[in-house]
């Protein structure tokens, strides 16, 4: 009884979520009123020996078969049940069951009832005990799963003893006596098939076969019924895992194709890394298997991303590009076609459209170009596959889907797959169902799972998204064939994530020229020993009669063939091309070579009328009965004002941005933390109906009838993982602005792998070009070291551009400036210059990256408004602004210019004033601080003969601009006139924590700006 009370304690947990169960309808129409047992039973378990909180499972489980049909229960529970809805109290209706004949007859009755059934404890118990170790099985079957195909396995289940299996059917109360007693199955297990009660020997021969070979599924923590019932019906239902003569021989010849593949390989080029794929040949039918399958089921496109191990198996298998494509990267004499440093050969991305043999459609599979920071390419995947469901309208994920492959140790380890499974089920960046592949080969470079991660499984990441997990031995073919079936079929019903962990090993060292032996010494004296998979498989196939000894080697002969033939063409080929590589093509933007339509950018201006109109779209709530709060009817009147003035904010300018875009068809997406309302509550792109929960209003989408979606979304708390999605949304198509918006510039850091490795290098890695925006809020306003800096210096110091050339002037400099450049980087004085940098962002015949500083404090500042006049026809985004006060009118006059960028130029013009200065010393702005303005800071320079130079910025001398425009100025003066620095001093962080400091730094750095004779002498 101990025992079984410690089991008991040790499920209950798990027993409570059977009360979530969805209840049957009533039989016998409107009479039953007993419609929560478990409620009514509990108040009175106290009272009752045999009920107890566990028992509660079992009489809700017979109070449902009673409801189904009263005769499928025991007679002395039909009639407790019968009694207990014709309004016996509960305690009364259990503790004395009446008569079988009548109706509640009172105590004596039931006293009779339970004299004639003297082994219903016994009964109760044993029912109780059985369905105790079905769930055993259920929730632990997988702990003793013969997963590990090295039979080393390193899982650590802490202190979960074994709950399961013939041998411990003590734990339950239950003697080898009762092996062979039949048993009522309950309607949480499959195992019966079409027997409703089986001999409990049965019942656990079957729960072996179901979840204790090569497939461990992981699903009880799944906190939905319907979830958990789909699965077990998936793995319990005795034979159903049955495959078709011709299944078993595709899965062959696919097992064939992947070894094969990388024996080719390892002949041809034994020196060279390629990440083989040997101890998990079978992720190749996987991947096949789930294609298949969710192609049969609608899908018309796969997106994938994937790490190194076996990259070039799925090229070639999977994607099935062409063979000589992938052969000539392995020659270094090739000389690389396109400019950029490319990638090497297990990066690179692909596209291809082919047809589905098995389901006779066509199919578009994309995998993702990656860097090699693991699982970094996650939300990139899950960003493109989203745009392109938005794209295609395919709002529940029917027929855009995507596949992420992982490593077991990046998978465990990486904190950007956690980042990217918290996407999986919100809103704006669901793509309804990914489904995840683990090559789970149990280790990591030379990293034991014992000290690469604290949790059992490398996946149980994916449990907080209430992911089934199905864990499968990888040199069990058709067992992963079967749960890839599975895990196709899941995400087509549920639209949800799943996990399948390949458990299996790697034959070679982490990549071809690796000694394992140094650090896994036993294990790789193991793998030594270790059969092949598709030797394993073959033999087995010959055994069974599914292929012919002779047949299985024509297929490899047949496959080598191939490959020889493919070798043979690779060594025509002359060029590499890396646009051959292109995962994300967009052919109509371009012209057939891959170029711009043009070169020329038209104004980015718009008519007064639409200003008019968006601005009155701005200021208004264009739907009935919507309650405002009152502090934002008092802003949206504000705006109101500056449209009758002509005039812009900082939210109005981005406005008038996106909704002209928007109104020439092209897609506008905003994507951050609170980037609805705007982090400094000056946006308020969604309204929110004061009265009514959830009722909003999203004005923008009111600009006009024919006009392009708009989608402004407030993200989950990551930057990684947004900033990754929103760059993988930019990536499907070139008309859309989509933009990604840091809470505060510097939290950006957290995602620098996405900036490093995708955003600045991208295009000349992958030859694909991408239009994100970053906005990031900048500013030194004494909000301490964070909150203050986007770290401009980082940004300027992966720019391309060379600081010692001045370019060849011409009328097209400026654009080709711009084709030429891995970013653009600005920081914009102006509503207007704001609003027109944006536009260009479509309007230019290409695509790059824009990093935008964005303002804090000049949201809301009375001058840094700007014109209608200023955003008309005609007008452009100006990279520079010239002085255009006295100080321009009399050049020759002029002791300084003052080059500054971003709102230290507001504090430079109240300073000049105050001192007087306004004919001696000229402000210039740079706005586009890269590619940077030679042609005009020449003429800036030009302009003043007399004045000294100064670049004076808010930032520490050491961050900031500073380094990057002073070798740039003066390459332009030809190095004849020095640039002095007006700034804050050289610092580790990035601002003070005090404020007083902060405004004496700040008092320090004008007045140099400002001292005409703090340089002389200098040199
Ligand atoms: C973010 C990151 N850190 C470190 C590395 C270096 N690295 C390359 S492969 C590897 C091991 C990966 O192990 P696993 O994910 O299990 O994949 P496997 O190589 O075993 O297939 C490491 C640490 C990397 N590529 N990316
Ligand atoms: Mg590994």
């Amino acid at each position: 009884m101990h025992r079984f009370r410690t089991t008991v304690v040790r499920l209950r947990p798990l027993t409570a979520q059977s009360q979530s169960r969805p209840r049957p309808a009533a039989v016998g129409g409107g009479s039953r009123t007993f419609q929560q047992p478990a409620r009514h039973l509990t108040s009175s378990v106290a009272a009752e020996p045999f009920l107890n909180g566990t028992s509660l499972n079992y009489v809700e489980e017979m109070y449902y078969t009673w409801l189904e049909n009263p005769k499928n229960v025991h007679k002395s529970w039909d009639v407790f049940f019968h009694n207990a809805n014709a309004g016996a109290p509960p305690g009364a209706a259990y503790q004395r069951p009446p008569p079988l004949t009548g109706t509640f007859q009172g105590l004596a009755g039931v006293q009779a009832l339970v004299e004639a059934q003297p082994n219903m404890e016994k009964l109760v118990k044993d029912h109780l005990a059985v369905q105790s170790l079905i769930r055993a099985y259920q929730v632990r079957g997988h702990h003793i799963a013969k997963l590990d195909p090295l039979d080393i396995s390193c899982v650590d289940f802490d202190d979960a003893p074994c709950t399961v299996g013939f041998q411990n059917i003590g734990l339950y109360d239950l003697a080898k006596c009762d092996l062979d007693k039949t048993f009522r199955l309950p309607t949480t297990t499959f195992v019966g098939g079409n027997e409703s009660a089986l001999p409990l020997r049965e019942i656990i021969q079957r729960l072996e076969v179901a979840y204790c070979q090569h497939i461990g599924v992981e699903f009880m923590f799944i906190n939905d019924v319907e979830q958990c019932q789909w699965i077990r019906q998936k793995f319990e239902t005795p034979g159903i895992m049955r495959f078709t003569l011709e299944e078993k021989r595709t899965l062959l010849a696919r097992m064939i194709r992947s070894t094969r593949f990388e024996e080719f390989l390892q002949k041809k080029w034994s020196s060279e890394k390629r990440f083989g794929l040997e101890g998990c040949e079978s992720l190749i039918p996987a991947l096949k298997t789930i294609i298949d399958k969710s192609s049969l089921s609608g899908v018309e496109s796969v997106i994938m991303g994937m790490s190194h191990r076996g990259r070039l198996n799925v090229l070639a298998n999977v994607i099935r590009k062409e063979l000589e494509q992938i052969f000539c990267q392995f020659d270094s004499k090739l000389e690389a076609a396109d400019e950029g440093s490319g990638d090497v050969k297990y990066h690179l991305g692909m596209y291809h459209k082919r047809m589905n043999r098995v389901s006779n459609r066509l199919i578009t599979l994309s995998l993702v170009a990656n860097p090699s920071h693991l699982e970094a390419v996650d939300p990139v995947v899950q960003g493109k596959t989203k745009a392109e469901q938005f794209y295609c309208g395919d709002t529940e994920g029917k027929r855009v889907m995507s596949i992420l492959l992982h490593g077991d140790a990046a998978f465990a380890g990486q904190g950007i797959v956690y980042e990217t499974f918290h996407l999986s089920d919100l809103p704006s960046y669901t793509t309804h169902g990914t489904i995840h592949v683990v090559v789970n080969n149990q280790i990591g470079f030379t990293t034991d799972p014992r000290m690469a991660r604290s949790s059992p499984y490398p996946t149980d990441v994916a449990r907080v998204v209430n992911a089934p997990i199905f864990h499968v031995n990888a040199d069990d073919p058709e067992a992963v064939m079967y749960v890839c079936n599975v895990a196709a079929e899941w995400r087509n019903t549920f639209h949800k994530d799943v996990v399948v962990d390949l458990v299996c090993y790697r034959r070679n060292g982490h990549n071809e020229m690796d000694e394992p032996m140094f650090t896994q010494p036993l294990m790789y004296k193991q793998i030594k020993k270790q059969k092949g998979v598709l030797q394993k498989f073959a033999e087995k196939a010959i055994a069974e009669g599914v292929i012919t000894t002779q047949d299985y080697k024509e297929e490899i002969v047949r496959y080598d063939k191939i490959c020889e033939e493919a070798y043979t063409r690779s060594k025509d080929e002359k060029i590499l091309h890396i646009k051959h590589w292109l995962d994300s093509p967009w052919p109509d933007f371009f012209t057939l070579e891959g170029q711009p339509k043009t070169m020329s950018c038209p104004s980015t201006g718009i008519s007064e009328e639409e200003l008019g109109h968006i601005g009155n779209i701005a200021a208004s709530v264009p739907v009935e009965n919507f309650t405002i709060h009152g502090g934002l009817r008092r802003i949206l009147k504000n705006r109101a004002n500056m449209v009758s003035q002509r005039e812009c904010d900082w939210a109005l300018g981005e406005y008038m941005a996106f909704g002209s875009l928007l109104k020439e068809g092209i897609h506008v997406r905003l994507s951050g933390q609170d980037v609805e309302r705007g982090t400094f509550s000056h946006r308020h792109h969604v309204l929110h109906d004061q009265n009514v929960d959830k009722r909003v209003c999203v004005p923008m989408d009111f600009v006009s009838p024919d006009q392009a979606p708009y989608t402004v979304c407030n993200s989950s708390l990551s930057e990684y993982g947004v900033l990754g999605f929103e760059l993988g949304f930019a990536m499907a198509s070139p008309n859309a602005l989509v933009l990604w918006e840091a809470q505060f510039g510097d939290f950006h850091n957290t995602a620098q792998c996405i900036i490093d490795q995708f955003i600045s290098p991208g295009q000349a890695k992958w030859v694909r070009q991408n239009g994100i925006v970053l906005l990031l809020p900048h500013g030194m306003e004494g909000m301490g070291p964070e909150h203050s800096s986007a770290r401009p210096e980082r940004f300027l110091q992966m720019c391309n551009d060379d600081s010692d050339v001045f370019p060849k002037l011409s009328e097209d400099l400026a654009m080709r400036q711009l084709y030429d450049c891995n970013w653009i980087v600005v920081n914009c004085s102006t509503p207007a210059n704001y609003f027109h940098v944006l536009r260009r962002q479509i309007l230019q015949p290409f695509r790059k990256p824009l990093i935008v500083f964005t303002p804090k404090s000049l949201l809301r500042h009375p001058e840094a408004k700007s014109s209608f006049d200023d955003m008309l026809p005609g007008t452009h985004f100006r990279r520079l602004i010239p002085d255009d006060g006295p100080a321009a009118s009399g050049p020759q006059a002029v002791k300084r210019v003052i080059f500054c960028s971003g709102k230290i130029y507001y504090e430079l013009i109240r300073e000049r004033k105050n001192r007087g200065a306004d004919d001696a010393v000229a402000v210039v702005r740079i706005e586009q601080l890269s590619p940077f303005p030679f042609d005009l800071v020449k003429e800036e320079t030009d302009r003043y003969p007399n004045a000294d130079l100064v670049w004076c910025q808010e930032e520490h001398k050491n961050q900031g601009y500073y380094d990057y425009v002073k070798p740039r100025i003066r390459t332009t003066v030809r190095r004849t006139r020095p640039v002095w620095y007006a700034g804050r001093e050289s610092a580790a962080a990035p601002a003070t924590g005090n404020k007083h400091t902060h405004l004496s730094e700040l008092q320090r750095l004008l007045d140099t700006a400002f001292d005409l004779d703090a340089f002389s002498g200098k040199c």
